[in-house]
């Protein structure tokens, strides 16, 4: 049985739900236990607070964990990064009041900065040579200079509203972060091969979320041109329509690239495109 730690309520959660029931992982926690086991896979999800994940995982108490990349390294457990999930996607950064003349990193030198994030924060200053002074503060950062707490903030930006509202202005990004999923070094041969599985279930989910299915008709002498820009996973099905001198094209295309190859296939003389959203997909 593998055991697998997620964020008990907050910005993770349901995202990190979500996913295992994309992975076809069916859980029973209507009533938010503290652990939940799944029904059709072996799987026991424990619900915990996001700053404890990483000593579980590193504990063995919970054999993996999803946890925000910040509080991975906030915490700087020796645990391992084994996938970027996507999701709670943030920045962490350095903000100054509005009215502060700022014209690169050295004007840090000297300041107070209040974080929550002093270990990655030290890292930073250390790593660039600045020497500021950091107030570690446990929440509410954004009010610090406000206060007269503090110079200056470090803190996970998304919007950048908070910081507006406060009357901060962003000045350094220091980490861009996303939730992870982390797991201890020294997993059984048995709960190892329970990981692979997930794996390649939430690879399957998210491979597909960046691809569509895409169905069109062209015109026999632009096939090549068109099978060029449809590689899919191998190569694009194609099939004679009734009418003559024409091919129904069935392929996959990337979410990225979806509108440029679009007007490509229309300059191409491609008919009666169809687009649909894939659910799962395995390459
Ligand atoms: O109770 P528990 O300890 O488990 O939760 P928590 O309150 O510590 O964490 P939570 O749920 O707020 O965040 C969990 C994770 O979500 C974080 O560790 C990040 O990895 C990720 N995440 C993504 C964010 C944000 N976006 C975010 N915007 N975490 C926090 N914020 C806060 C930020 O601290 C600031 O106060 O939102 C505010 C800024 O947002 P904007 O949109 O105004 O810029
Ligand atoms: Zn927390």
């Amino acid at each position: 049985m593998l055991k697998i730690a997620v964020q008990k309520s907050g910005r993770l959660y349901e995202d990190s739900i979500k996913l295992l029931k994309e992975c076809g992982i069916e859980l029973n926690n209507g009533n938010k236990q503290l652990k939940a086991v799944a029904f059709n896979f072996p799987i026991e999800v424990f619900f915990l607070r996001d700053d404890d994940i990483p000593q579980y995982v590193y504990d063995g108490v919970a054999d993996i964990g999803i946890v925000g990349e910040n509080v991975l390294l906030e915490t700087a457990k020796d645990i391992d990064l084994v996938y970027r999930l996507g999701f709670g996607k943030c920045r962490l950064s350095v903000a100054v009041p509005k009215a502060m003349h700022y014209n690169g990193a050295g004007d840090l030198n000297g300041l107070k900065i209040a974080t929550t994030y002093s270990t990655i924060l030290q890292k930073y200053l250390t790593g660039n040579n600045i020497n500021a002074e950091i107030h570690e503060i446990s929440g509410s950062v954004e009010i610090a200079p406000g206060i007269g707490l503090a110079d200056a903030i470090c803190d996970l930006v998304s919007s950048g509203s908070t910081l507006f509202t406060n009357g901060l202005k962003e000045v350094e990004v220091i980490l861009k972060s996303e939730a992870v999923l982390t797991a201890n070094k020294k997993l059984s041969v048995e709960n190892k091969a329970i990981l692979d599985k997930l794996l390649l279930r939430i690879n399957a989910v998210k491979t597909a979320k960046n691809n569509k299915y895409i169905l069109l008709n062209a015109p026999n002498d632009q096939l090549k041109n068109i099978a060029a820009l449809l590689p899919g996973m191998k190569s694009p099905t194609i099939v004679p329509l009734a009418e003559d001198g024409w091919s129904s094209v069935q392929s996959v295309v990337n979410e990225n690239d979806f509108w440029e190859v679009i007007e490509k296939l229309k300059s191409f003389g491609a008919e009666g495109i169809i687009v649909l959203p894939i659910e799962k997909m395995i390459v």
